[in-house]
């Protein structure tokens, strides 16, 4: 039974993260999603009644509450189940995953910043030295995943690897050739492996 209303959008990598953990962790059927097609500039207005920032993922409760962020979000879905936690509850583990899924998000916010840039500011308007820098803190972080941090994500698909795989079909989706996988091999064999997972099969973005 649907008692959660999600606002959604399929291209969205922060909305993805939710969508994965909801099926991870098998709580598909309890949220029903509300379409919304925003932008830093279009917003939505049942979605800026709910979220003064106007920005998704933003999850109503049944009792009228909204939760937003994506963390929140994540963080408030994970201890609704009665599985294994998605995100550790305590000790160094939680700092370590939370750590990593932080740079899964860092890397999303710098691809969505590009997009906006190269996408939705006006052409006369647009600033090479930002898309420059902001690609630079992508494949940083990339390479620092790769270098240290891959046994880790191989080691339990939970919120640093959630992130992780939303990160990586995110730039998929949105800079195609950006040219990650002959960067990071090891990361791209990790992400095809991953890819087969029924959460992360069905809510695949489409452009
Ligand atoms: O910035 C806006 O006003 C509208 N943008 C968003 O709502 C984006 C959609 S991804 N969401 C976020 O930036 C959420 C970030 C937040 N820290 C979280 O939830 O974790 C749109 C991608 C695309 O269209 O290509």
């Amino acid at each position: 039974m649907t008692t959660m209303t999600l606002f959604h959008s399929p291209l969205s990598p922060f909305v993805r993260k939710v969508m994965v953990l909801l099926h991870e962790t098998g709580q598909q059927d309890r949220v029903a999603l509300q379409a919304v097609n925003i932008s830093p500039v279009t917003g939505d207005d049942q979605l800026d009644l709910d979220n003064p920032i106007g920005k998704i993922p933003a999850l109503r409760l049944q009792d009228g509450t909204v939760l937003h962020d994506s963390r929140v979000i994540c963080e408030y879905l994970d201890q609704q189940h009665v599985g294994n936690p998605l995100i550790p509850r305590e000790g160094s583990a939680r700092w370590r995953r939370l750590t990593l899924a932080s740079q899964a998000d860092a890397i999303m916010d710098s691809a969505v910043s590009s997009r906006y840039e190269s996408f939705l500011r006006p052409e006369d308007k647009r600033w090479d030295g930002w898309l420059e820098a902001q690609a630079g803190k992508i494949r940083r972080s990339l390479a620092n995943l790769e270098q240290e941090h891959l046994a880790e994500l191989t080691s339990v698909f939970d919120i640093a690897a959630i992130g992780v795989a939303c990160a990586l079909g995110y730039l998929d989706l949105r800079q195609p050739a950006f040219g990650w996988r002959e960067r990071q091999p090891g990361l791209a064999a990790w992400y095809a492996e991953v890819s087969k997972r029924p959460s992360l099969a069905a809510t695949a973005p489409m452009a």
